[in-house]
């Protein structure tokens, strides 16, 4: 029986269109271009030959449509380069999406992600909900270059995720109805329906739960989860009961970014398709010409007002009470620092008059990650890692970007998730 429906589907596939789904969003009214202008040139702008090449940059240049054609050219040649073996499952999905945003073959790099997919193992029941980012990446990658190939793959990823008991997230949600949404969009109407219904059933569960984070103000789980969580919102077949305002999440945005928000690429590479009515589901459909240079209408005034010159007092406190780790403590130090400057800075003063507030960083795509302090490093196999909190508030920035305020109390707790 199963054999006979993926008989039947595969005869079936080949004349499946890609079927026109109706999207709902909406665009930047003028007055606001200049801003989303900006924030792709600072994007682009962050793209040298001595940053780690970051794929989703590239996505969201070539869906937005480049003003840099060297940092598009520079992006390309790099990622071409990559080697697969370098590269996380979902740091290939990526790239495989990347190149073919730049009309590139990504290669051997889609058949060594498929094979890694083939083995993916769903973790246990009670896994984390991050632990279906990547692979919901991965089934968005593999569904846009052999969708019928995919299928087994994600019929198996769709029944784990309607079977795990982990607590939702946006982002996840998010790209895992942009990957559940290709698949559904690419089985034939009038085959098997089976599929269609468990990817449906699972879509609808997802969009229930994003849309039930929708605030008043539009923000969709946090303002950085928002961008992905528009794109999976405009796509996905199955509309949430409350209807969502479009307008609204973008006009906070827009506050957001006036605000300085959205200097991190990452974050901009992020909330840029959504800004430019695209989804990632767009990636294979984006025309390559040769382009011109152009230069966009900027805003007058980009980045916030500088810092001024009086210093402030962030008290910084170390927590390590996690059993099973050998050395805990719970240290507090009052460090002054100038006005406007970023956590990071605090840190390194912090280490400077004590020692113990040593700390380790590892660079990512959302810049650098604070990976060890006092010699206690995270562990992704433990599951441990260094979460920052202003009060008892977690932080939504990483040290590099976050600007503490006088007399914030920031903790690093090291924890599990
Ligand atoms: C999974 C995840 C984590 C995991 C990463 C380990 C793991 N399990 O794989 C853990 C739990 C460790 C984590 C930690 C944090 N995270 Co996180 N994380 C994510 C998530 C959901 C997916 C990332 C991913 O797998 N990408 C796919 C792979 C292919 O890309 P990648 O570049 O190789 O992924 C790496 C980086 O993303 C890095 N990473 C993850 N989070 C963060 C945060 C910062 C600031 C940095 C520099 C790097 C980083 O870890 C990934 C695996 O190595 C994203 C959601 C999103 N929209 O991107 C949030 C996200 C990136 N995280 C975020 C935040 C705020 C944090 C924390 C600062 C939270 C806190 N209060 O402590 C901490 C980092 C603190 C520190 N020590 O410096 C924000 C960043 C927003 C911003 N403007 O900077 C995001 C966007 C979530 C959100 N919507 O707000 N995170
Ligand atoms: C939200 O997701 C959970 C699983 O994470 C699911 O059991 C539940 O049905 C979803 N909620 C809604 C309202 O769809
Ligand atoms: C750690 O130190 C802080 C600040 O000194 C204190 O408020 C907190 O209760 C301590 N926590 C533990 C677990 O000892
Ligand atoms: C830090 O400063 C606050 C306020 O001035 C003070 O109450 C606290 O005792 C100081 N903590 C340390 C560890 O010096
Ligand atoms: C002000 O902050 C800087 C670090 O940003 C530090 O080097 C300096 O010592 C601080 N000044 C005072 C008076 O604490
Ligand atoms: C720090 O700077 C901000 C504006 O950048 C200002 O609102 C705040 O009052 C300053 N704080 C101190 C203690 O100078
Ligand atoms: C810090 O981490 C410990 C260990 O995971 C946890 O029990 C505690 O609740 C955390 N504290 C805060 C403020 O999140």
């Amino acid at each position: 029986m199963a054999w006979f429906a993926l008989h039947l589907l595969n005869l079936l596939w080949a004349l499946a269109g890609t079927s026109t789904q109706t999207q709902s969003s909406c665009s930047v009214p003028a007055s606001e271009q200049s801003l989303v202008n900006g924030i792709q040139v600072l994007m682009e702008d962050s793209v040298t030959s001595s940053a780690l090449p970051n794929p989703s940059i590239l996505i969201a240049m070539n869906l937005a449509g480049a003003y840099g054609l060297e940092a598009q050219k520079l992006l390309t040649y790099e990622l071409m380069a990559s080697d697969p073996a370098d590269l996380t499952t979902g740091q290939l999905a990526l790239t495989v999406m990347a190149l073919t945003s730049s009309c590139r073959d990504p290669g051997n790099k889609v058949s060594i992600l498929q094979s890694q997919m083939q083995k993916w193992a769903p973790s246990s029941p009670n896994a984390d909900a991050s632990a279906f980012y990547s692979p919901s990446l991965a089934i968005l990658a593999l569904c846009q270059k052999n969708s019928e190939a995919t299928l087994p793959i994600a019929v198996r990823f769709a029944k784990t995720l309607l079977a795990s008991s982990s607590p939702f997230s946006v982002d996840t949600g998010a790209v895992a109805t942009l990957a559940l949404t290709c698949m559904y969009n690419k089985i034939p109407v009038g085959s098997e329906e089976s599929y269609r219904d468990l990817f449906g059933q699972v879509l609808k569960n997802i969009v229930e739960n994003i849309s039930a984070r929708i605030k008043d103000n539009g923000i969709i789980g946090d303002i950085y989860s928002t961008g992905l969580a528009m794109q999976a919102l405009s796509v996905t077949p199955e509309k949430p009961r409350k209807e969502w305002n479009c307008e609204m999440t973008m006009n906070t945005i827009f506050d957001e970014i006036k605000q300085g928000k959205f200097q991190n690429p990452m974050s901009i590479a992020q909330i840029l398709p959504s800004l430019r009515g695209k989804t990632y589901l767009d990636v294979p459909h984006v025309t390559c010409s040769p382009g011109v240079e152009t230069q966009p209408t900027l805003p007058s005034q980009l980045t916030p007002a500088p810092t001024s010159a009086s210093n402030i007092t962030v008290t910084y406190t170390i927590n390590n009470q996690l059993r099973g780790v050998d050395l805990l403590f719970n240290v507090t130090i009052n460090v002054s620092v100038k006005n406007g400057s970023v956590l990071l800075v605090v840190l390194e003063e912090a280490e400077r008059k004590n020692p113990m507030f040593k700390f380790e960083t590892t660079m990512t795509s959302w810049g650098p990650i604070v990976s060890s302090i006092n010699n206690i490093a995270e562990n992704a196999n433990h599951k441990t890692y260094w979460e920052f909190l202003s009060g008892s508030t977690p932080l939504n920035q990483g040290v590099a970007y976050y600007v503490p305020f006088n007399k914030e109390h920031i903790t690093a707790n090291f924890t599990q998730y």
